[in-house]
């Protein structure tokens, strides 16, 4: 069975606060309604880079305490600071958290070996499973099949959270690693990956759209692609509809229409227009009613 991953949103005050309430809300539809397998806490998707060490940890107790070991959780701990993430890492660990994720090393060009030691030290002295995050086009880094290879050296590095669209590095890796955990990280993109035989999925838009990618997993695995691809077909008329109108707040502002209270986007980020919450009631309309 195929897992599916939301990517777990963090709901701010207008002040940048965390809003504990509106968090533990989001949790909870994503367990509840959306019968999710598991949440990556921490991601792109919770503004995780725009937090403080402090808020950091603050939103992986909020996790925990929340889902318990309803699903599964990964928390991503990667970060600019490497102390930081061993930090972090730990603390998760010590929390129960029973994976842990860390993005690439980012903003700085480092070699390959810099990139390596970054895991390796993020691991050391911590008893947990690793995913590699993979991102490239918001990082830079690219990691080829054999850079994948030596760092799979490292035995608690189970997987790699693959929010890539090179299908065939994707292939690739696949093939040469049937053990591995790959979670597909673009949901526009996800009817492809499953060709290529991931093991699920994480996605922001999961968070609203779980229903629908759940029924297009289940096409995919009784072999009917037509279904699959004319849900894949929704989902993207619904994805192309978010990011034309700013995705994060966009997810925000739906989840609000839901009933949801999802509060807003973290600074630098901007706070929704008139026009933005108007096209986010129709998207729902369109996509979620
Ligand atoms: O929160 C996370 O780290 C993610 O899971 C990121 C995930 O890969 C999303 N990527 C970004 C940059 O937000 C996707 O779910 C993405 O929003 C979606 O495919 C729309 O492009």
């Amino acid at each position: 069975m195929k897992k599916l991953y939301s990517a777990l949103m963090t709901a701010f005050n207008e002040d940048g606060s965390i809003n504990e309430a509106g968090t533990r809300e989001m949790i909870r539809y994503n367990i509840d309604v959306n019968k999710v397998d598991g949440l990556y806490v921490g991601g792109s998707t919770g503004e995780n880079f725009l937090l403080s060490p402090e808020q950091k940890k603050q939103v992986f107790k909020i996790a925990i305490d929340e889902a318990k070991s309803d699903v599964d959780l990964i928390a991503q701990v990667g970060s600019l600071d490497l102390n930081e993430s061993k930090f972090l890492a730990k603390f998760v660990t010590d929390l129960g958290y029973p994976k842990i994720s860390a993005v690439t090393p980012f903003y700085y060009k480092y070699t390959f070996e810099e990139i390596k030691d970054y895991y390796n030290e993020i691991l050391k002295g911590v008893d947990n499973k690793l995913l590699i995050y993979s991102i490239p086009a918001l990082t830079g880094v690219g990691l080829s099949i054999e850079q994948f290879a030596e760092l799979f050296e490292n035995p608690k590095i189970i997987g790699i959270k693959y929010t890539n669209a090179d299908f065939y590095l994707l292939e690739r890796v696949r093939n040469k690693f049937p053990d591995k955990l790959i979670l597909s990280g673009f949901d526009e993109m996800l009817l492809p990956a499953l060709a290529l035989n991931v093991d699920g999925c994480i996605g922001s838009t999961y968070n609203l759209n779980a229903p629908r990618v759940r029924a297009e997993m289940d096409a995919f695995d009784a072999g009917d692609i037509d279904k699959a691809r004319e849900l894949q077909k929704v989902s993207n008329d619904a994805i192309t509809a978010l990011i034309q109108n700013d995705i994060y707040p966009s997810l925000k502002l739906v989840f609000e229409e839901m009933g949801v209270h999802a509060g807003f986007t973290k600074a630098p980020m901007a706070k929704p227009t008139d026009e933005m919450r108007a096209d986010a009631k129709k998207i729902y309309q369109d996509y979620f009613k």
